[in-house]
């Protein structure tokens, strides 16, 4: 029996975890995700894109684990669940409390590969209890909490690239450039009355290196009005780094306008693994200046830094107008965040400021 519904999405996020870890680590699995055949090599009939049906067997176990406890939520993530194989046909990666039909459904995908679709399911029907992210400090949720009101974004594997990849460069001490590291498993929780995030998760499934694989790091936040706001991280909120993390793409302009404020800027890969040291307290800050994210990679994080009264703004209306804005979930149309955003470790607004006077 769990608590409440964060903690059943602390469970759910380690869950996923298990099955990012294992499509990497099994011996039968690990070359289905690495070859990615063209399309005259391929048999037409094998799914061409085993990383997204990861994703999508990711998420759509979420769903189920979920919307099992929780059937009044809405929820949303970044994949569809229909896969169209080579002979034309749709199949719905649907999970049922049936093990068996899982199997079937995934030896469909697969055109028949019944050893990783077993692989697979057994890891999607398993009871995972998670032992990271010190689940016993979770509060009590307010008991007015109607769960109809709320929605959760998911997004079942973030910076997929380096997931695939896996090519770990480290550039500073406590921040990846690339690699396993920038994986992450986000799930956010919404108000969508209001648009703003309540509570999120992330969930880091390639943190520590083991004898036998990898432990998730997993951290937790919760900002439901002001009389709430509590984490799993340490009290002690970190020191100024001077550091703003960036992604490899970003451009110029925003570059030289940090450095002329005196930060040093680091390259670093994954929208959720750059919020991720700005909440940990790696980074001061990460600014995007792209619509290049989407709600599914910044609810959860953005919840987070609420929690520790950072924020997420639009960067956009900060260089432009001064306006500073926080990003918001309501708008269930448009899916990207428009405008850029900056992820703020503190309130503090001076920065905003300062960007502001370099525009
Ligand atoms: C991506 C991923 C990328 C990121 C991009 C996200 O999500 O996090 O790494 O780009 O914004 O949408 P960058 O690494 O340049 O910050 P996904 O991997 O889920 O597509
Ligand atoms: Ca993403």
């Amino acid at each position: 029996m769990v608590k409440n519904i964060i903690e059943a999405l602390v469970h759910a996020s380690e869950k996923a975890a298990n099955i990012a870890r294992l499509c990497r680590q099994n011996e039968h699995l690990f070359p289905l995700l690495v070859e990615e055949k063209s399309a005259e090599e391929s048999n037409p009939r094998f799914v061409k894109d085993f990383k997204t049906l990861a994703d999508v067997l990711i998420q759509q176990t979420i769903r189920y684990d979920i919307g099992n406890l929780y059937p009044l939520v809405n929820i949303q993530g970044e994949e569809t669940a229909t896969f169209t194989n080579g002979l034309g046909e749709s199949i719905d990666l649907e999970i049922t409390d049936n093990q068996e039909n899982t199997i079937e459904c995934l030896v469909k995908i697969l055109d028949g590969d019944r050893v990783a679709a077993e692989l697979l399911a057994a890891e999607v029907h398993r009871t995972v209890i998670c032992e990271h992210g010190d689940i016993d400090a979770l509060p009590d949720l307010p008991d007015n909490l109607d769960l109809s009101g709320v929605g959760i974004w998911i997004d079942p594997i973030d910076a997929t690239q380096e997931y695939i990849k896996a090519e770990m460069i480290r550039k500073y001490p406590k921040i990846c450039a690339s690699g396993l590291e920038c994986v992450t498993v986000l799930i956010g929780l919404y108000d969508k009355g209001n648009g703003k995030p309540l509570a999120g998760i992330i969930n880091q499934p390639f943190n520590e290196k083991t004898d036998t694989g990898y432990n998730s790091k997993v951290i937790w936040g919760i900002c439901m009005g002001d009389d709430l706001k509590v984490t799993n991280l340490p009290k002690e909120g970190g020191k100024n780094t001077k550091l703003a993390v960036v992604s490899s793409s970003e451009d110029e302009k925003y570059i030289k306008a940090l450095r002329d404020l005196g930060y040093t800027v680091v390259f670093s890969a994954g929208a959720g693994y750059k919020i991720l040291k700005v909440i940990i307290g790696d980074a001061d800050l990460f600014l995007l200046s792209k619509n290049t994210t989407f709600k599914w990679d910044t609810c959860g994080p953005h919840a987070i830094l609420n929690a520790i009264d950072g924020g997420l703004f639009k960067i956009e209306d900060i260089i432009e107008s001064n306006n500073i804005i926080e990003l918001d979930y309501s708008d269930e149309r448009d899916n990207s965040n428009e405008g850029g955003l900056l992820a703020l470790r503190r309130n503090e607004k001076h920065i905003l400021q300062d960007l502001y006077s370099k525009k």
